[in-house]
């Protein structure tokens, strides 16, 4: 009887230690659920910081090449190289990269490139222009007060600095069967004159009989220069042909380029 009396409680133990075990596993069980999604979160992690790693490479690798290339437009093209042919480890950092590098490279070279005046047409010298190259036109440089009356009959006077049009289109060789002069703006405005009305350097101010302006192509507004991120800092400048002429809105900002036809 003692046996059996042993035996039980040995029973009864067993079978309490074997629930509270598959309890305990089944707790487990839904424990190691979650886990899996930590594990990932560890991949995660780890990628991340594989990314970070090659990051403060790259960035290691940009800054020797602004160290060693001191021209700007060669660290450019070193940046560009390394973008059209990035490592197998390179490739997932850079689509991360690409949505705010890539516009800032493009910005710049639009940049480089819509600040150049271009002369072309009729001309036998076409020219490109910096603006540099304007401001070193000593000759040609014109600084004088312009009045101007816009289609909702606004006036006002505004002093602008710049180059004489008729010169620079001389500088250009524009030739003799040259008829039409168009100064076409990045925006796509742009106005039409005639090669006689580019010639006149008699434009009026109708509130000032003394005053005889050329046409220009103005740098500089009320003593501050366009800034130059903002658009081809170029202007044409026109006075009056005669009382009232509406002459505003034949001003050209951003001037892209100057077509003889
Ligand atoms: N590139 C460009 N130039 C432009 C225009 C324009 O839309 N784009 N508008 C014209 C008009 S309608 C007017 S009245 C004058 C305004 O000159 P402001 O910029 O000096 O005020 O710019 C002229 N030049
Ligand atoms: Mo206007």
């Amino acid at each position: 009887m003692k046996r059996f009396k042993y035996l039980n409680l040995l029973l009864i133990f067993l079978l309490i230690v074997s629930l509270s075990l598959s309890a305990c596993s089944k707790k487990s069980d839904e424990s190691e659920t979650p886990a899996i999604g930590e594990e990932s979160n560890e991949i995660a992690e780890v990628d991340d910081e594989e990314v970070l790693k090659e990051d403060t490479s790259e960035e290691e690798s940009e800054k020797k090449d602004e160290v060693v290339e001191t021209d700007e437009e060669e660290v450019e093209e070193v940046e560009e190289k390394s973008h059209d042919s990035p490592t197998e480890g390179e490739k997932e950092t850079k689509k991360e990269e690409t949505p705010e590098e890539e516009p800032e490279l493009k910005e710049e070279a639009e940049i480089e490139g819509v600040n150049i005046l271009k002369i072309e047409g009729k001309v036998d010298n076409p020219l490109s222009l910096k603006l540099d190259d304007l401001k070193a036109m000593g000759d040609l440089i014109f600084e004088g007060n312009f009045y101007s009356l816009n289609n909702f009959g606004t006036t006002q006077h505004t002093k602008f600095k710049g180059v004489n049009l008729w010169g620079l289109l001389q500088k250009a060789q524009i030739t003799s069967d040259a008829a039409k002069v168009r100064i076409v703006a990045t925006d796509g405005y742009e106005m039409e004159f005639t090669v006689d009305e580019v010639k006149r350097q008699d434009y009026i101010d109708e509130t000032d009989p003394n005053v005889k302006l050329p046409m220009i192509i103005a740098w500089e507004e009320n003593g501050v220069e366009y800034d130059s991120e903002e658009g081809p800092p170029y202007k044409l400048i026109i006075g009056q042909k005669e009382p009232g002429d509406v002459n505003k809105p034949q001003w050209v900002s951003n001037i892209d380029r100057i077509i003889v036809e």
